[in-house]
Order: C-alpha cells, then sequence, then structure tokens
C-alpha cells in the first residue's frame, strides 16, 4: 500500500505541528498544557529485552469453561528504556494477581469449544476510589458516549455553545473481542460501555450506556450471571477456528484513546480439528501454571506505535493538527479529535524497540498491528538503516491469518517488479508467522522492520531486534515450507450482494478539511448515500444466509481520499477481490489474506468484495479500523435478523 498524495501531506503536517511542539505555543498551553514531545531518535534501541507477554491468569478453572476477573486499571509502566520516565497508562491484569496488569495485556490462553466466561472491570479509579480521568485528550464534540449528557443525552453528539476543552470525567470502557463468535450481549457494543464505579461520579452523569442494561438482562436470562457496578460479565463460546483474537475497548467514540491508552491483549485460541497436533509448530507459548524458566518458541508480538513527551506521559495532540479552526460550535470541525495521529516510535509488548535472543531454530509469532492507524510491511533484514525497499535476510512464513490458518504456507516478502514486498498488517490484523533462525551464527544480529507507507527508515521503520545466540535444544518442529496445514473452506455462494461505502465529510466552511468520516451505503447506479451512526439500520443480513459484501471506497471528488480497513463483527470473512470502480475484473487478495479474515484493506477508489455467513442473530457493527476514523463516524450497526 503506497502513501497517497494527501496522506503524505496530512502525515507531514502531523510532523510539523507535532514538531513546533516543542516550543509549545500559546495555542497549545491555552488549552491544556502538555510537556514537550520526546525526539524519538533519541531513545536507544535494541537495550530493552523483549518483555514474553505471559498467559493470563484464571479465576476458575472449571469442568467445562474457565472464568476470569479482568480489571482495567491506571498504572506506570517503564515502556521507554531507563533512565527515561515510566509512562502511565490504562491496561489489564486479573484480579487478585497484581504482577498481571501489563499494557498491552497478558494473554488470555483459551480452547476451541471450550466456553470463557470474563467478568470485564472497570477499574480505571485512583487509591481513595475517585475516578481517574483519561490520560489523554477526549474530544466531546463527536458522536461519543458522554456520560455528562446524562441517561438522555449519552451516545449522542452533544451541543456546545463554545468550543470546549477535553473531557475529564469518570473514563467509559466496554470490551470488544475482536474476531470473535458471540451473542450481542457479549460483543462488546460500542453504546454497552459503563463507568467505574467510583465515589465521585459527578451527579446526573450516565453510569453506562444506552446498550448496557438491555445486554446485562439478556446475560442473566442466557447464562444467569448478575452484572455487579462497574462491570459486565461475557460469554465467548469459542466455537470458531483456532486463531489469535484479541481484545480491546469499543466505547463509542473513544476507542483510539483507550486502545491507546493500552486497554488491548490478545486472546488465543487452540485445539480442536482446526489446529495441527501439539509439537508440530514450534512452541510452547506462555501457558498458564508453566514452569518457573520455560524457553518459550512461540510469541506474541503486539506492536504500536506511540509518540512521548520528555516527561514520559504518552503524547496525543490535544488539538485539531489539521485545522486552524474555528471548531465546533462555529464550525463543524472538531477541536481536539485528529483525523490520523502516527506516532514516532514503535513499541513491541509494550516496550520500545525491543531485542529478543533467539536460538538458531524456528520461532512461531502471533503478530497483531496494534496501532490506531499505522499500516505496517513487516520484513526480517540485516540492516535496519537500508534503504527500502530492503532485501530480506530471512523470509516470513505466514501461515495463518485473522481467522485461522491459510490454505497453505505463504513465503514473503513476495518478489515482484524486481524489488521484495513485505507483509502488510493493517491495523487490527492478526498474521500468525514462522522465522526459521537455523543456521544463523550466534552473534547475528538481525532486525524486523517496518516498510509501510508512513515510516521513517531508522525509527518508525524499525519494530525489533533478533540477537542469535547458541542453540540450547534440538528444534523438531517442522519447517514451514514442509507444513500441511488444516484445510479452509470458505463460505459458499452468496444469495445477496450488499453495498456499503466509506467516505469523507468535508467540511461545509473549510474545504480542504474532513469534519468527519462515513459509513454508508451504495444504490444500484453506484451512488453513495452517507449515514450516520444513529440513522436506521440498513445491513440486515438475514441469520443463516450468506452475502457478498462490496466495500465501495470513494475519493471526495479532485482528491485523493485514504485506505480504510474494512472490519466486520461477529463473522471471519473471505476477501474475494479488490477491483477499481467502474471496472469490471479485479484483482485476487494476496496469498497471506486467503484464509479467514475480519479485517482487511479497502483500499481508495476501489470495491473490495467479501463473502461472509451470518450465523447468529443480533445486533453488531461494522466499521474502519483505522481508531481516528471510527471514532468520528465512521461506524455502523448491523443487524443480523
Ligand atoms: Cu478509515
Amino acid at each position: 500500500m503506497k502513501l497517497t498524495r494527501r496522506q503524505a501531506l496530512r502525515a507531514g503536517a502531523t510532523v510539523a505541528v507535532a514538531g513546533a511542539a516543542i516550543e509549545l505555543p500559546l495555542w497549545l498551553e491555552g488549552r491544556g498544557a502538555q510537556a514537550a514531545q520526546l525526539d524519538s531518535t533519541t531513545i536507544p534501541q535494541f537495550v530493552t529485552p523483549l518483555y514474553v507477554l505471559p498467559a493470563m491468569p484464571a479465576s476458575a478453572v472449571g469442568a467445562k469453561s474457565d472464568g476470569y476477573v479482568i480489571a482495567a486499571k491506571p498504572f506506570r509502566q517503564q515502556i521507554l528504556p531507563k533512565p527515561f520516565p515510566s509512562t502511565p497508562v490504562f491496561g489489564f491484569g486479573a484480579a487478585g494477581h497484581p504482577g498481571s496488569f501489563h499494557a498491552p495485556a497478558h494473554t488470555v490462553e483459551a480452547s476451541v469449544n471450550r466456553q470463557v466466561r470474563v467478568v470485564w472491570a472497570n477499574q480505571l479509579v485512583n487509591a481513595a476510589g475517585g475516578y481517574v480521568p483519561h490520560i489523554l485528550p477526549v474530544d466531546p464534540t463527536l458522536h461519543w458516549a458522554n456520560p455528562a449528557g446524562g441517561t438522555a443525552g449519552r451516545d449522542s453528539v452533544p451541543e456546545f455553545t463554545k468550543t470546549p476543552g477535553p473531557y475529564t470525567g469518570p473514563v467509559p470502557l466496554v470490551v470488544h473481542l475482536h474476531g470473535a463468535h458471540v451473542y450481542q450481549d457479549s460483543d462488546g457494543y460500542p453504546e454497552a460501555w459503563y463507568l467505574p464505579h467510583a465515589s465521585n461520579i459527578p451527579k446526573g452523569y450516565a453510569v453506562s450506556g444506552s446498550r448496557y442494561a438491555q445486554y446485562a438482562a439478556e446475560a442473566k436470562h442466557r447464562f444467569g450471571v448478575t452484572w455487579g457496578k462497574g462491570m459486565a460479565q461475557y460469554e465467548y463460546g469459542n466455537d470458531q477456528r483456532a486463531t489469535a483474537l484479541w481484545f480491546h475497548d469499543h466505547s463509542l467514540g473513544m476507542t483510539r484513546l483507550n486502545v491507546r491508552a493500552g486497554l488491548l491483549g490478545m486472546y488465543i485460541l487452540r485445539g480442536g480439528g482446526t489446529d495441527l497436533k501439539a509439537g508440530v509448530l514450534p512452541g510452547p507459548a506462555p501457558r498458564r501454571g508453566e514452569k518457573p524458566g520455560t524457553r518459550h518458541y512461540e510469541i506474541p508480538l503486539v506492536i504500536q506505535d506511540p509518540s512521548f513527551s520528555t516527561d514520559g506521559r504518552q503524547y496525543l495532540p490535544s488539538v485539531n493538527t489539521f485545522s486552524p479552526g474555528p471548531y465546533i460550535p462555529t464550525s463543524d470541525i472538531p477541536p481536539i479529535w485528529n483525523e490520523l495521529y502516527y506516532g514516532n516510535t514503535i513499541t513491541v509488548n509494550g516496550s520500545t524497540w525491543p531485542n529478543l535472543n533467539v536460538e538458531p531454530r524456528r520461532y512461531r509469532f502471533r503478530v497483531l498491528n496494534g496501532c490506531a492507524v499505522r499500516p505496517l510491511t513487516l520484513k526480517v533484514v540485516s540492516n535496519p538503516k537500508a534503504s527500502v525497499p530492503a532485501k530480506a535476510a530471512l523470509p516470513i512464513w505466514v501461515i495463518g491469518s485473522d481467522g485461522g490458518f491459510l490454505p497453505a504456507p505463504v513465503e514473503t516478502p513476495v518478489k515482484s517488479g524486481g524489488e521484495q514486498h513485505g507483509l502488510p498488517v493493517l491495523p487490527s490484523e492478526r498474521y500468525d508467522i514462522i522465522v526459521d533462525f537455523t543456521g544463523v551464527k550466534p552473534g547475528t544480529h538481525l532486525y524486523l522492520t517496518n516498510e509501510g507507507a508512513a515510516a521513517t527508515v531508522g525509527t518508525t521503520g524499525s519494530i525489533m531486534r533478533f540477537t542469535v545466540v547458541p542453540l540450547k535444544s534440538k528444534d523438531t518442529s517442522v519447517p514451514p515450507q514442509h507444513l500441511k496445514l488444516p484445510g479452509y473452506t470458505p463460505p459458499g455462494a452468496a444469495a445477496k450482494t450488499r453495498r456499503v461505502s466509506f467516505s469523507e465529510q468535508i467540511s461545509g466552511f473549510q474545504l480542504t478539511q474532513i469534519s468527519k468520516y462515513m459509513c454508508g451505503t451504495v444504490d444500484s447506479d453506484g451512488v453513495n448515500t452517507p449515514l450516520s451512526w444513529d440513522d436506521p439500520v440498513t445491513e440486515k443480513p438475514a441469520y443463516g444466509s450468506t452475502e457478498m459484501w462490496e466495500v465501495w471506497n470513494f475519493s471526495p471528488e479532485g482528491a485523493p481520499a485514504v485506505s480504510h480497513v474494512f472490519h466486520m463483527h461477529l463473522v471471519q470473512f473471505q476477501v474475494v477481490d479488490r477491483r477499481p470502480i467502474g471496472a469490471t475484473s479485479g484483482s485476487a487478495p494476496g496469498a497471506w489474506e486467503r484464509g479467514p479474515k475480519d479485517s482487511c484493506n479497502a483500499p481508495t477508489g476501489y470495491i473490495t468484495r467479501v463473502r461472509a455467513h451470518f450465523d447468529r442473530r443480533g445486533s453488531y457493527v461494522w466499521h474502519c479500523h483505522f481508531l481516528d476514523h471510527e471514532d468520528n463516524a465512521m461506524m455502523r450497526p448491523m443487524q443480523v435478523v
């Protein structure tokens, strides 16, 4: 994926304004002081050992199900290498296990067809039990949770008489298990959020979103649980293929902030006929109750791209850096939200640019692009400062996509036009990969790099380092090129074709600015109807049906638009093809996209076609998984009827 001209201009604009922030201009100080931004080139790289995310402790392991109590809490974490200061984060951990709190979270290890129940507790409170405000600037002018609006004004676009500053009240939370096959009560609907059960919730605030009570009642009826204050209990049937899912906050209009703050984690599903037998793939992964000192050959890699202030806090602009204003209420431009913000560092599992000592053998990595908007293109190289596209030192073998194994292993980089193209991983996509270090001399350094759009060689172009150390035990896993993967049968013929759209809404006041992003429908003439989050539901697939969805990504007239990431809840879909709008034929998806998917690139000017089977009734959503877009209206309800 190439950066479009306007994306490049915008990325440049962000950097320019972020750079200017070092001098703390008056408009910034006046709108809530932020310490100067940390120059990411001053951060030493590859000095911190990769944090191998352990398995999340369970609270109850029964005959047929596992129980968890997972809380979201505020704490500090050493993300930058010492002696840089630690960083305030919001992160998950198991209640009663203080050592398990981390951002990103420790991994939930689950088994196919074995139920998992999680109490998700919002404990974003201080030691005295009072709520803590958000650590990142919350724009209160979007269509968002809006707890201050009370029960009448929650989940709406509040009205203002003058441009407001950031919302500093209690923080809503609702957790979505991305890629999971679930009932609606357990999907983490954006309007099913809840505040912490804090001692000082201001009078008149809504303590939960407009769907919370309904889903609490349904959970009680369906699986007999009562949700306490400041929490929800969800049930995951895990009746789907073995794969790597991930959980993250999904609160209406503030997902970008809660995920950046650290409220995300991996959820790995194993076993059954859609998994390989133990020992075939490199392992073990971290497991509950494992022996101390266990060496891991399967490791999750959660990649993010924060920026920092010199005081260690995470940096995110507290003003709309794309627009000089005027803002809401005298224009339609949100004052704090940004249409896109790329951070200037890369973290893996919560540390900037870590190092992993690897033996000369095969490793399985479960990769998640946990960035809000940054596309990644992965490669393993010997020189991280080489100009791109660089020559790969080792291949990355892809064996699985978002929802399970591929039909067959795929070797990347893919060679075309004399160049080596790395593995593209967009926000929210997961890939199951194998890197074979067999035969590499101990002492060798190799690097996982990012050649994606907006990457800067040496900073956001680097992800982590591998240092090869002597072999400690024999590798008995099957080489990736010889793997026989479990079969994947895509959904069958579609009974119906549905046309949906992504587009941008240009400000009515400043014609070069975007005021929000829209989802919509497309009629038989190819005409787009952009719709708001609260317009009546238009996507109503029939229960038990298979549909082809055409995702039309429209450019606004006269300007190239950005790519979007198409994501549907509930289902794993097949990416069928992508064709330019107006063309009669298209191109097949990348070989690495030919397994089950729940998120995929929907490039601008193209129709991306996906096929899905809808086998559960209920209320779900589809949206762009660039979180900065999703939070400003690029999301729509979907009702399986
Ligand atoms: Cu988008």
